[in-house]
């Protein structure tokens, strides 16, 4: 801890609230914060890039592993298109590594509002950051690599979560299972196809009404046994939550909050009244402490009976509309009626009515009780997610004795600690898997290791071939599942022709479970990395500092997953002599010793290429048929 100090500069500026992302209190440092330049007039944070400095870092972002050439936008957004120019998507993880393969260091910006970070956007090597509001923490990290930095940033900001074992297992999802017999059937077609499946997740149609903590008693007549009779197939369940509490005279949750004040409140001291889907609803103030212990302590009602997982949902919060705004919006549309618009002014009609959704207006218009303190929204944004997050965390260790899954949608740095990430609403586009692919060791480095996208793709239809290489990706991630949006096509895995391809890959991922979770829990205990850029491990290798679709996993291992359509195969870079390794199944595959350098290597649309670096070694377990049966004392090793 001590040599921590060492390492970490933290400079001031403003008064920053405490966020809650750092557990260690470093001591302010003077002066500038090199070898940042900080202009105080225009409050920016200013670095020259050198040519060879590559950006690595931020989460949860579109685009590369290498983060330069764009400008990010940290400003937690339910925004569905995760195109290559949005700058906001559902995450704010605002550490950056700046490394020009022999020098580097990190860079850890605090601060819960809207801050950006432009990486050679504007001009092409510079580097700027600058928040809204300037009340920041700027932290500065030295160190000789980019995995001491990573290990230094994540000893300031606390241990990962370590979700338990059996969430490392395959869940099917999908938005639109309603009653208890549409998952029942799910689990019979997976046992009928003899696809194993640990993890069936239930969607906001559990509910009644969409009211957190209330199950349908019609679609779910007698859920206590219901969760049994799953948990007697290996199966847990896991249901949704979502932030905004449904207004409604009666409801204890509803209730409750109006007679404590838990509710985020407006200037004037009413509760702010926003729509999402319960209809009208208020958002709980998970920054007052309070309010968060009273919130996370309804999860009881579900772990009481059997659950033990949970993913918390639309807590960016996303906003479909606020009552207030509606209104003005209305008004807007008044001074419409009766003329005969032109273009110019339909585009502004239309701008008018889509500027109901997620509008940085509305998230002025509220408040939190943040530790005692009145904090206007907006300045405090990227905490929502986090605080419900915690809120949920905190509570378990008192309402159940059982290890507890809990991931997030919307988070900022320090909610690792209490939960994981799934990464949104994604498309079923190959270049969607591609992006997976690239955010995954950037979600590492932050501390989000329990992280994964929805594999298939959430929004469009999927195809049977994307599903097949997806899930061939997801077999690394530790969150693997499968999940879409109402109106897509479906795409439970049964549902394709070739159900023995997948067969053989969810059995797959089973017998890399103990890898995993050697691995996983080795990143967690020393704060480093599960899912790790080429460049971290390979100093000095030109060619490893630019590869981007290829990743290390664990401590032994290289994948080169296939990400293009119709492809039967792909190049692979080597940055050293490798046993390659081709599964069709835990135990058929192909072996070969490849060379360092260039290679093109076949893969089949039912193949997964491993690449196991010398003196390394893969544990497999023996496929089970859910989690909960598989043995993981013997283990069959491929070594090299
Ligand atoms: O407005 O609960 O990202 O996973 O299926 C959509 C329905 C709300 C967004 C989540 C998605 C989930 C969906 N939710």
């Amino acid at each position: 801890m001590s040599d921590i100090y060492s390492k970490i500069k933290k400079y001031v500026y403003g008064s920053p609230l405490k966020t809650g992302a750092v557990v260690i209190d470093v001591p302010a440092s003077e002066g500038e914060p090199k070898p940042f330049e900080y202009d105080a007039a225009g409050g920016t944070f200013t670095y020259t890039m050198k040519d060879r400095d590559m950006v690595f870092g931020l989460g949860e972002t579109v685009r590369g592993i290498n983060k330069r050439g764009w400008r990010y936008t940290s400003n937690n957004s339910d925004d569905p298109h995760h195109e290559e120019t949005k700058e906001s998507l559902y995450a704010s993880q605002n550490f950056l590594i700046i490394d020009d393969g022999a020098k580097c260091f990190g860079v850890f910006v605090d601060n819960p509002g809207t801050v950006t970070f432009d990486i050679g956007y504007t001009s092409a090597s510079v580097l700027t950051i600058k928040a809204q509001y300037n009340d920041t923490d700027f932290y500065v990290i030295d160190g000789d690599s980019p995995l001491e930095l990573v290990t230094t940033f994540r000893k300031l900001v606390g241990k990962s979560y370590m979700p338990p074992v059996w969430a490392f297992g395959y869940g099917q999802s999908r938005w639109g299972y309603k009653t208890a017999e549409d998952i029942r059937e799910v689990a019979r077609r997976y046992k009928e196809a003899d696809i194993p499946v640990d993890m069936i997740y239930m969607d906001i149609d559990y509910m009644q009404d969409f009211k957190d903590f209330t199950v349908n008693p019609e679609r779910f007549p007698d859920f206590e046994n219901f969760v049994q009779e799953m948990k007697e197939q290996g199966i847990h369940l896991i249901p949704i939550i979502d932030a905004g509490v449904k207004i409604e005279d009666g409801y204890d949750v509803y209730e409750e909050g109006v007679k404590n004040g838990f509710f985020c409140a407006k200037e004037d001291g009413t509760n702010l009244v926003a729509a999402v889907w319960p209809g009208k609803v208020h958002f709980p103030d998970f920054l007052n402490p309070k309010a968060a212990e009273w919130f996370g302590r309804k999860y009881k009602v579900l772990t009481d009976a059997g659950i033990d997982g949970f993913w918390n949902d639309m807590n960016e919060p996303a906003i479909f509309y606020t009552e207030d705004h509606l209104k003005e919006v209305f008004d807007g549309i008044e001074e419409f009626k009766g003329k005969d618009i032109d273009i110019w002014e339909y585009f502004k009609f239309n701008d008018l009515v889509s500027s109901l959704s997620n509008n940085a207006e509305d998230y002025r218009r509220f408040y939190h009780n943040f530790n005692g303190v009145k904090v206007r929204h907006d300045k405090v944004h990227n905490l929502y997610g986090f605080y419900m997050t915690k809120a949920a965390g905190e509570a378990f260790k008192e309402i159940t004795d059982n290890d507890v899954l809990l991931f997030s949608r919307a988070s900022y740095t320090g909610m690792h600690r209490y939960g994981g990430v799934w990464t949104g609403d994604n498309f079923a586009w190959w270049s969607h898997l591609l992006l997976n692919i690239k955010m995954m060791p950037s979600l590492n480095m932050t501390g989000f290791l329990y992280s994964g996208a929805d594999i298939g793709g959430f929004n469009a239809n999927t195809t049977e071939d994307l599903m097949m290489r997806w899930v061939e990706f997801g077999l690394f991630t530790p969150l693997f599942r499968n999940h879409s949006a109402l109106g897509t096509r479906d795409q439970e895995l049964y549902r394709f022709e070739r159900k023995k391809d997948f067969k053989n890959l969810i059995e797959l991922r089973h017998a890399l479970v103990p890898y995993i979770i050697r691995n996983f829990r080795d990143a967690v205990e020393n704060d480093t990395m599960y899912i790790k850029p080429l460049s971290f491990e390979y100093r000095g290798d030109e060619r490893a500092r630019e590869v981007e679709d290829q990743l290390l996993v664990g401590d032994s291992i290289m994948i080169a997953p296939v990400h293009e359509q119709n492809a039967n195969g792909r190049y692979v870079y080597l940055p050293e002599k490798m046993k390659m390794l081709r599964f069709r199944s835990y135990n058929d595959y192909d072996e070969e010793i490849l060379e360092a350098g260039d290679h093109y290597v076949p893969a089949k649309l039912n193949e997964v290429l491993v690449f196991i670096r010398p003196g390394r070694k893969l544990e497999l377990a023996k496929p089970a048929r859910c989690m909960r049966d598989l043995d993981m004392e013997h283990l069959t090793e491929i070594a090299f």
